[in-house]
C-alpha cells in the first residue's frame, strides 16, 4: 500500500509534466521570462515577446528562413560599410499595403548596434492624414512597440550582461523570438519606425519607413528585402525583412543596425515585389535614357539647321 503510493504519485507528475509539454510543443506559445522594461513615448506595446522556437509557426521560421537569412545578412550587409547601394533592398518598405486582413508577427533576427533601440508600427487607413513627421508617426494613435530593447548577447556589441545564447535584462532577445503585433484590415498601409537609443532615451529620436517624415534628411533609414535574394530563393514566401539604420543623418549608412522579419502574408509580399524600390542601376538607366532623348533633340535641331 505505501509502497504503491510513492509509486504513484512521481508517475502521476511525470504523466502531468509529459502532457503539459506535448500540449505546448503542439500549439502553445512561450512569453518570454525577460521583457524589456523600457517605453519610449509611452507607446502601447502590442504584445509580449514570445520565445524562439515555442509554436509551430516559429519552429518552421527558425528551420527554413533563419539559418538562410542569416548568412545573407553576413554576406549582403557588412558591418560599419555604407550599404546604401546594396542590391539587397529590393522593395519599397514605405509601400506595405496589406493585401488582406492580416495576423502580423515579427520575428527579431539581428542587431548590429551600440545603441539599445526599439522597434514600433503604426498603421494608416487611406482616409488617415499622413503623419507631421516621424516623432508624429511614433506617438500616433495607432502606434505599437514591437520591440521595446531590440538588443541581443548575439548582435555586434555585447554591453557585457549576458553570455552568448542567453537574455539579460538589457539584451533581452534573442534570434526568433516573436511578437504577435495584431490583426490589420485589408488596405491597412503599415509604417514601421526604429526609436535610435529608445530603451534607454524616453525621448529618443524615431526613423520612419517612410523617408519623408524623418528630420534629419537621410531617406534610407529603413530598408526592405525578402526571401528571393537567398542563395536558394524561396518563391512565395510571406516573410518580409525590414533594416534599420539607427544614426541621425546616417551614420556609417550601414543599414544593419536591427534588423527584424515580419511575417505579412504571401499576397503582400508579392504586392511588394511587383512594385521595386527604384535602385540606383534603375536610376542610372532612367538618367541615360534622359541623355540618350537629349542627344537624338540635339540632332534633329542640328539637321533642321544645316
Ligand atoms: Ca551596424
Ligand atoms: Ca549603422
Amino acid at each position: 500500500m505505501k509502497l504503491s503510493q510513492t509509486n504513484f504519485l512521481p508517475r502521476a507528475i511525470a504523466c502531468a509534466v509529459l502532457a503539459t509539454a506535448a500540449a505546448i510543443s503542439a500549439s502553445a506559445q512561450t512569453v518570454s521570462p525577460v521583457q524589456a522594461t523600457a517605453d519610449p513615448h509611452s507607446i502601447t506595446v502590442a504584445a509580449p515577446v514570445m520565445l524562439s522556437g515555442s509554436d509551430a509557426a516559429s519552429q518552421n521560421f527558425n528551420n527554413t528562413v533563419l539559418p538562410s537569412l542569416t548568412t545573407f545578412i553576413q554576406s549582403a550587409l557588412p558591418e560599419r560599410q555604407n550599404n546604401t547601394a546594396s542590391a539587397a533592398f529590393e522593395v519599397d518598405p514605405n509601400k506595405i499595403i496589406l493585401a488582406n486582413n492580416t495576423a502580423v508577427r515579427a520575428y527579431f533576427v539581428y542587431e548590429g548596434a551600440g545603441y539599445h533601440n526599439s522597434i514600433g508600427v503604426a498603421s494608416q487607413m487611406p482616409s488617415d492624414a499622413t503623419p507631421y513627421n516621424s516623432w508624429d508617426q511614433a506617438v500616433a494613435a495607432s502606434s505599437k512597440l514591437i520591440f521595446p530593447d531590440a538588443s541581443s548577447t548575439e548582435g555586434v556589441v555585447n554591453d557585457g550582461t549576458g553570455v552568448y545564447g542567453t537574455r539579460t535584462a538589457t539584451e533581452p532577445v534573442l534570434p526568433g523570438d516573436f511578437v504577435d503585433v495584431g490583426t490589420y484590415a485589408k488596405g491597412t498601409k503599415l509604417d514601421f519606425f526604429l526609436l535610435s537609443g529608445g530603451a534607454n532615451n524616453y525621448w529618443a529620436n524615431s526613423f520612419s519607413t517612410d523617408g519623408a517624415l524623418n528630420p534629419d534628411g537621410f531617406s534610407q533609414h529603413v530598408a526592405a528585402f525578402t526571401t528571393h535574394l537567398f542563395a536558394v530563393p524561396q518563391l512565395n514566401s510571406p516573410y518580409l525583412f525590414l533594416s534599420f539604420e539607427d544614426q541621425w543623418g546616417g551614420g556609417d549608412q550601414d543599414i544593419n543596425d536591427t534588423i527584424i522579419a515580419l511575417d505579412v502574408g504571401v499576397a503582400t509580399v508579392n504586392s511588394l515585389l511587383a512594385t521595386p524600390e527604384p535602385a540606383m542601376p534603375l536610376t542610372f538607366a532612367a538618367c541615360l535614357g534622359l541623355a540618350l532623348f537629349a542627344v537624338r533633340l540635339n540632332k534633329k535641331a542640328t539637321a533642321v539647321v544645316s
